[in-house]
C-alpha cells in the first residue's frame, strides 16, 4: 500500500465548488440533521406534487423500511429532460461516437432527446406498456440506449437494463424473474469491430422462457445486417417511433414507486433484481454528480462503463442529465483500433471530466506511452474511478498520463444496492492517496465492525457497514424482500452491510480491501462464484465445481477453477475447451474461466462445505500456510491438489 499523499494543489482549490471546511460543515448537517438537508437537497428535482415527509427509514430487521420523501410525486424525466428543453433546448445532451473511428458520429441536443424520448414512450404505450411494467432493455451503447430508458421512466415502466455481454441464459432468467412482457433490443451491436448478434441472443431466450410471457420484442436496426425476424412478435423500433407525436404527457409516479431494476450477483443463488425508486435515487445521483465532479453546468462529461451496469445508469444516464450535462457516450472500447483511441476521444470531444474503471486503465497501462502519444488531453479536469481497488501504479500512470500531475482522481466506492457514490474524495476538498477512496459523501455514516458486530474505533480493519439510510439506497430485491433483509441486514443488526471489507487510517481515510463473500470482481464486474459453480455443474460431464478469485494483473482478479469430472469422463484439453465455451454460454463472455484445474475431489469438511480457503491459497501458490486441515473429511486431496496446480503453472 502506497502511503503518497496528493494534496488539494491551489489550481484545482480555485475552481472548486466546495472548500474543505465546507465539505466539513455540510457533511456534518448532512448526518447531524439528515431531515433537514435532504428536504433541501430534495429541491434539486422536479416534483409535480412536492414532498413534505423526508426520512422514514428504520434498519431493524424487523421492521426494516426505507422510505424517502414518500408523500412527493413526479416524474423523472421533468428532471432529466423538460426544464432543460425550456431553458437550453440547443445544448448538446449526448456526442455520440461510434466503435469505428472516423465512422458517422450523432449529436442529440436535449431538444432533439426529449423528443426522441417522447415518441417513444408514445410508441410503448401503443403496444400495451403500462405503469409499472417491466421492460427488459439488451442494447449496445447507442442513444437509444438512453431513449429507451427515459421512455420507460416517462410512462412509469420499469425499466431492466440486461450487459449487453450476457448470455441468452442470462437474459432468459432476468425476463422471468421480472415477469417482463416487453423486450427493446437491437438487431446487432459493434464491439472492437466486430458485430455481436444482439437480436439472435434475445431470439435464443425466449425459446427458454415460457412460451407466451413476452409479447413484443422492439429491434433497433443498429448495423446493416440482417437478423431473423418473428412476423408475429418482433416491432421495428424506427417505424414504430415514426408514427408517433413527440408529445407525451408525463405519467406521475410517487416518490417510492419503482424507477429500475438491475441485476447484480451475490454470493449465493440466482442474481437479485435490484430495486430502486424514483424520488430519493435522482436526488442523490444528481447532488453526487454534480460535488464528485466538480460539475459547473459547462463541462463535456463522459462516463466511460456500459449504461448496463449501474454506474452506467446512475453516472451516465439519471445523475448527468438531471443537471442538464454534456455527455459523451461511445460504443466501441478504449483499446480500439489502438491503446491511442480513449485519448484522441477526449481531444475530439474536448472532454473535461473522465470517469473509467481501473481495469481500462491497467489495460492501457501495459502499452507504456502509447496510448496517449500525441495527443494533447489539455481539456481534462477531473479523472475518476469505479468498480474495483485501484492499485497504487495504475492510479498514478492515470494521473501523469492522462491527468498532467494535476487532475486529481475521484476513486468512487460505491455498489449497485447504493445506486449512487458512497466513498468518494471530492475536488478541491481531499487530499488524495491512491488506492484510497478516502472519505464518506453527504449523508453516508460508514463504520467498520469486527466479526461480532462491534463497532471499531479509530485505525482499524473490519467489515463495511452503513449506520443510516440515504435516499438512493435500493428498496428491495424484486420479488424477494426476504432476501433483501437476509443479505444486507441480517449479517449485523440495525446496519446496511456492504459485503466489503475496509481498512481505516489515522486520517480517518477509508481503504477497500475487497469481498468478505463468494464475489468476485472481474474488470471490475461482479460475479457469484456459486453462479459460475451452478453453469459448471449443469453440464453433463461436470461432477462438482470450486471458483475462485486469483490476482489478475490486467482484470484485478481472475476466475480459476477446480473441476470434478464425471466418473468414465477423461480429463483433456478438448474437454477444457468446451468447459470454458459452455461457461462463456451460460453466463457471458465476462465469466470466462482463466484456468481449469482437473480435482479428483474438493477438500470438504464433515459436514461437507467446500473449504475455498483452502482452494485459494492452492491457486495462488501459498501452499506454506494453508491453515488447520484437520476439520477436512479427507485431508489427501490437498497434495493431490497442489500436485495438480504445478502441474498446471
Ligand atoms: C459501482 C459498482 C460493487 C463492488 C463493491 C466493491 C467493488 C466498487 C470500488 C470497489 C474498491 C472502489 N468496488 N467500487 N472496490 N474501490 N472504488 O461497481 O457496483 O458492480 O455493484 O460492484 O465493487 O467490492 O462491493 P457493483
Amino acid at each position: 500500500m502506497s502511503n503518497a499523499i496528493y494534496p488539494v494543489s491551489d489550481e484545482v482549490r480555485e475552481s472548486a465548488l466546495l472548500t474543505p471546511s465546507q465539505y466539513d460543515e455540510m457533511y456534518q448537517a448532512s448526518v447531524n440533521d439528515p431531515e433537514a438537508f435532504w428536504a433541501e437537497q430534495g429541491k434539486r428535482i422536479v416534483w409535480s406534487k412536492p414532498f413534505t415527509q423526508v426520512k422514514d427509514v428504520s434498519f431493524q430487521k424487523d421492521d426494516l423500511h426505507i422510505r424517502w420523501f414518500a408523500d412527493g410525486e413526479l416524474n423523472v424525466t421533468e428532471s432529466c429532460l423538460d426544464r432543460h428543453v425550456a431553458a437550453t433546448p440547443d445544448k448538446v445532451a449526448i456526442y455520440w461516437e461510434p466503435d469505428t473511428e472516423g465512422g458517422e458520429t450523432r449529436t442529440l441536443t436535449y431538444k432533439d432527446l426529449s423528443e426522441s424520448v417522447n415518441k417513444f414512450a408514445n410508441g410503448l404505450k401503443s403496444l400495451g406498456v403500462k405503469k409499472g411494467d417491466v421492460v427488459t432493455v439488451y442494447l449496445p451503447m447507442v442513444p437509444e440506449m438512453t431513449i429507451t430508458m427515459l421512455a420507460c421512466a416517462r410512462i412509469g415502466a420499469v425499466h431492466s437494463v440486461v450487459f449487453g455481454g450476457f448470455s441468452p441464459e442470462a437474459i432468459a432468467g432476468r425476463i422471468e424473474d421480472g415477469s417482463s412482457e416487453f423486450v427493446v433490443t437491437s438487431n446487432f451491436g459493434w464491439r472492437a469491430g466486430k458485430t455481436v448478434p444482439l437480436k439472435a441472443n434475445v431470439d435464443r431466450a425466449l425459446e427458454l422462457t415460457p412460451a407466451d410471457l413476452v409479447k413484443k420484442v422492439i429491434v433497433l436496426n443498429h448495423v446493416d445486417q440482417e437478423s431473423a425476424v418473428n412476423a408475429d412478435r418482433d416491432v421495428d423500433f424506427h417505424e414504430l417511433v415514426n408514427a408517433q407525436s413527440s408529445e407525451c404527457a408525463p405519467t406521475i409516479v410517487n416518490a417510492e414507486d419503482p424507477l429500475f431494476i438491475l441485476y447484480t450477483s451475490g454470493s449465493t443463488g440466482k442474481p437479485k433484481g435490484v430495486v430502486h425508486t424514483a424520488g430519493g435515487y435522482l436526488v442523490y445521483t444528481s447532488l453526487s454528480h454534480k460535488y464528485v465532479f466538480n460539475y459547473t453546468g459547462e463541462e463535456t462529461y463522459w462516463c466511460m462503463a456500459d449504461i448496463g451496469w449501474i454506474t452506467g445508469h446512475s453516472y451516465a444516464v439519471y445523475g448527468p442529465l438531471t443537471n442538464g450535462a454534456t455527455c459523451v457516450m461511445f460504443e466501441g472500447v478504449p483499446n480500439y483500433p489502438d491503446s491511442g483511441r480513449m485519448a484522441r476521444l477526449i481531444d475530439k470531444y474536448e472532454i473535461n471530466i473522465v470517469y473509467t474503471a481501473p481495469t481500462a486503465i491497467r489495460a492501457l497501462m501495459a502499452h507504456g506511452d502509447k496510448p496517449v502519444e500525441g495527443a494533447s488531453l489539455k481539456s481534462v479536469k477531473i479523472l475518476a474511478t469505479a468498480g474495483e481497488p485501484i492499485n497504487p501504479e495504475a492510479w498514478r500512470w492515470f494521473y501523469e498520463k492522462f491527468g498532467d500531475s494535476k487532475c486529481p482522481i475521484m476513486d468512487t466506492w460505491w455498489q449497485t444496492e447504493t445506486g449512487g457514490m458512497m466513498l468518494t474524495p471530492m475536488p478541491g476538498v481531499t487530499d488524495l492517496k491512491p488506492g484510497s477512496a478516502t472519505k464518506p459523501f453527504f449523508g453516508v455514516k460508514p463504520a467498520l465492525l469486527d466479526n461480532d458486530g462491534k463497532e471499531l474505533e479509530g485505525e482499524a480493519s473490519g467489515n463495511l457497514v452503513i449506520c443510516d439510510s440515504w435516499p438512493a439506497q435500493s428498496r428491495t430485491i424484486f420479488g424477494d424482500h426476504e432476501r433483501f433483509k437476509e443479505t444486507y441486514f441480517s449479517s449485523f443488526e440495525g446496519y446496511y452491510f456492504s459485503s466489503d471489507g475496509a481498512r481505516r487510517d489515522a486520517d480517518g481515510d477509508y481503504w477497500i480491501t475487497g469481498r468478505v463473500d463468494d464475489v468476485l470482481n472481474v474488470s471490475g464486474h461482479r460475479m457469484g462464484t456459486a453462479e459460475i459453480e451452478s453453469a459448471l455443474v449443469a453440464h453433463d460431464s461436470v461432477a462438482e465445481a470450486a471458483v475462485v478469485g486469483v490476482p489478475h494483473d490486467i482484470k484485478g482478479q481472475g476466475i480459476y477453477v477446480y473441476v470434478t469430472l464425471n466418473e468414465g469422463v477423461q480429463s483433456s484439453d478438448e474437454m477444457r475447451t468446451e468447459l470454458v465455451k459452455w461457461v462463456r454460454s451460460e453466463i457471458g463472455p465476462i465469466a470466462t474461466p482463466d484456468m481449469i484445474q482437473w480435482a479428483p475431489a474438493l477438500p470438504k469438511t464433515r459436514s461437507g462445505k467446500i473449504m475455498r480457503r483452502i482452494l485459494r491459497k492452492i491457486a495462488t501458490d501459498e501452499y506454506e500456510n494453508l491453515g488447520d486441515t484437520s476439520t477436512l473429511m479427507d485431508p489427501g486431496v490437498v497434495d493431490e491438489l497442489i500436485k495438480g496446480h504445478n502441474d498446471l503453472t
